[in-house]
């Protein structure tokens, strides 16, 4: 059954609490649990990560690593439509991300410099979801980034089916970006092992991607140790569509992310009577039920919601939607007019697909470049220019008590 709402005399506030929004992760529950299996992983190495594989997964696999061999051959096999496709993919992503890609400066004052550096972090761990289907563009819109940014070591890991080995699809796409370390690994095992370490998995500096709620849930215990992304959970669209919208279009961007169900949202805000009416009938099966229709007062009230609500993805289908935009903040990405279902974003746009969920876009962005690097600040000052900044910081040194700072600036100036 579809979930109907009429917001008009409501507040964003009140409409916000009657949308699901699973945040199972946070639970701690599954937060123990994570937490227990990461440190068995980096106690117990690989035989824990067997061990782990087969309760969760049901296959012991002989190596967690997949051979090269398995990849070239997942990538000859592809179909030539297929590697078209994904070609013309990645191209787009890699694109927007060069564009994307943060370059460090410099900045000078009377023989002071300061600037920042942007330097590439060393390795990277890529998690690729399995589950309701598999993620072969998952592994696109994260290790192109990865990519760009110039990242020197980049391990994947995707849980095996119940052969014990990766998705063939998931491996093909490793192939076409020339990745050659693919571990057959899911869940909170894989989390452990990216991150402490294994007799075969090494550990890494990041890991990013998005995953089930052990996943992420064990992406948040393991953070200090290693960096880690913002969580992205179920798929969410909020569709801001006004009485000009098909019906037809607009159900079909509805049922699209819910069709990733595992807790997925997808709501429409409209202040068309008829369009809700319209699209109500053509809604069905599963995702029928994670799409909630809401009535607002006027275009004004959609964004308050959605900016309220701060979801994944957001698609603006309406003649004013110039003016919709402006006042669209916290948000992953915007789909803008008919044309742009979120669908070309998931695949093949260019923008990452990898987005904050859960409210996460109020603070956090699209995975890209910016997730890959580190910078580092560095200053250099002339004989001068320390002579002017100088007297200040001996006065605020000795302001905090610190005698030593104070005199490292003074035998400079003697
Ligand atoms: N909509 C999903 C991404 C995706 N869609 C992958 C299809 N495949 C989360 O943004
Ligand atoms: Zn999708």
């Amino acid at each position: 059954m579809v979930e109907k709402i009429d917001a008009r005399g409501k507040s964003a506030a009140e409409i916000v609490g009657r949308l699901r929004r699973p945040d199972g992760f946070l639970s701690v529950r599954i937060r123990g649990a994570a937490r227990g299996i990461v440190e068995g992983v980096r106690e117990g190495g690989d035989a824990a990560l067997l061990d782990y594989t087969e309760r969760f997964d049901g296959v012991r696999p002989e190596n967690v690593r997949v051979p090269a061999e398995e990849i070239e051959s997942a990538r000859d096999s592809l179909s030539p439509e297929l590697k078209d496709s994904f070609a013309f993919a990645i191209e787009n992503v890699r694109a927007f991300h060069k564009r994307e890609l943060g370059r460090g400066w410099e900045m000078h004052r009377n023989g002071a410099t300061v600037g920042q550096r942007v330097r590439p972090i060393r390795s990277a761990g890529l998690y690729v979801p399995g589950g309701h289907g598999a993620y072969p563009s998952t592994l696109v819109m994260s290790a192109v980034p990865a990519q760009v940014a110039g990242v020197g070591e980049i391990r994947v890991c995707t849980p095996p089916g119940t052969d014990g080995t990766a998705d063939e699809s998931v491996l093909a796409v490793a192939g076409l970006l020339g990745l050659d370390e693919v571990y057959a690994l899911g869940g909170a095992q894989a989390v452990g092992a990216l991150a402490f370490g294994t007799e075969t998995v090494r550990r890494v500096d990041k890991i990013v991607g998005p995953g089930n709620d052990y996943v992420t849930a064990a992406k948040l215990e393991v953070f200090g140790v290693v960096g880690i992304d913002a969580p992205q959970g179920p798929s969410e669209v909020m569709v801001l569509a006004d009485a000009g919208a098909f019906p037809e279009r607009v159900a079909r961007d509805l049922m699209a992310q819910a069709e990733h169900l595992s807790g997925a949202s997808a709501v429409l805000l409209t202040p068309s009577e008829e369009l809700i009416r319209g699209v109500e009938p053509l809604l069905s099966g599963e995702p029928s039920e994670l799409i909630t229709l809401v009535r607002v007062r006027n275009n004004a009230q959609a964004v308050e919601i959605s900016n309220a609500y701060a979801p994944e993805h957001a698609h603006v289908i309406s003649e004013d939607h110039e003016a919709i935009l402006q006042d669209l903040d916290a948000v992953g990405m915007v789909a803008v007019g008919d044309f742009s279902p979120v669908a070309l974003g998931d695949y093949a746009a260019g923008p990452s697909h990898a987005l904050p969920s859960g409210g996460a876009a109020t603070w956090a962005s699209a995975l890209g470049t910016r997730d890959f690097v580190a910078h580092t600040n560095y200053i250099h000052f002339t004989r001068d220019a320390l002579g002017e900044i100088g007297p200040h910081v001996q006065r605020l040194a000795r302001l905090e008590g610190f005698e030593n700072h104070a005199e490292s600036v003074s035998v400079r100036m003697k």
